[in-house]
């Protein structure tokens, strides 16, 4: 299978992250969605990544969706989503934390970084901002596990703090997350987050 995108993408480092712990081998396909925007939306409508290509020549778009075939595919007992009852609620809500932070976050990167300077909204980035440090107070306040097994919840919160500390995001509070800090750190040092990981955000920078 392939796997469409670059590991600074949060969405696809946790698709990556989670194929290799699962035990799935992938290409790497490191097209950008800014470099090849028209090649792209030949894969996804959207333009976006993550995609995935199966063996079969089915193509999956949105990690979502990608994490739901892999956790089908290696069935309930090695799923990286509980199956059900609370444990599966409790999952979910932090993956829609960690998520709305990525969606957030990012989108207050999208309009510092890309768009120019004269044409930015302060108080739409002061809004974003304030949604995507809302949830990362959110996700602080829980318990998190110390040891393994890994999951999904787990993943997918470490690749957002892992995008925020390498993007800088703005007005991301660098030591104010004591907890998710605590995470990344355990998480980053295992080898298939190592594996995957990256120096530089590659997003096309406002002149
Ligand atoms: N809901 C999507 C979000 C994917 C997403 O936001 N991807 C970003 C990169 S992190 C992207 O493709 N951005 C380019 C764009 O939207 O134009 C998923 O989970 O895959």
């Amino acid at each position: 299978m392939i796997l469409i995108g670059q590991y600074d993408s949060p969405y696809i480092r946790r698709v990556a992250i989670s194929l290799r712990l699962l035990g799935f081998a992938y290409e790497h396909d490191t097209r950008s969605v800014f470099g090849q925007f028209d090649d792209m939306r030949r894969t996804n409508p959207l333009a976006r990544i993550p995609s995935l290509v199966l063996d079969s020549g089915e193509t999956l778009i949105d990690s979502a969706a990608i994490l739901d075939w892999l956790d089908e595919n290696v069935g309930a007992e090695r799923a990286l989503v509980p199956q059900s009852g609370s444990p599966r609620r409790e999952a979910l809500r932090r993956i829609a934390l960690a998520t709305g932070a990525i969606d957030k976050f990012g989108a207050a990167n999208y309009e510092c970084l890309i768009r120019p300077s004269h044409l930015r909204w302060p108080e739409w980035v002061e809004r974003c901002l304030t949604q995507g440090n809302g949830a990362l107070r959110a996700l602080d306040g829980l318990p998190w596990p110390q040891v393994a097994p890994l999951d999904q919840a787990q993943i997918t919160t470490c690749c957002m703090y892992n995008y925020l500390k390498v993007a800088a995001s703005p007005s991301f509070r660098r030591g104010e997350y004591p907890a998710l800090d605590a995470l990344w750190q355990r998480l980053e040092a295992l080898p298939a987050f190592r594996a995957t990981s990256f120096q530089e955000y590659a997003v096309p920078r406002a002149t």
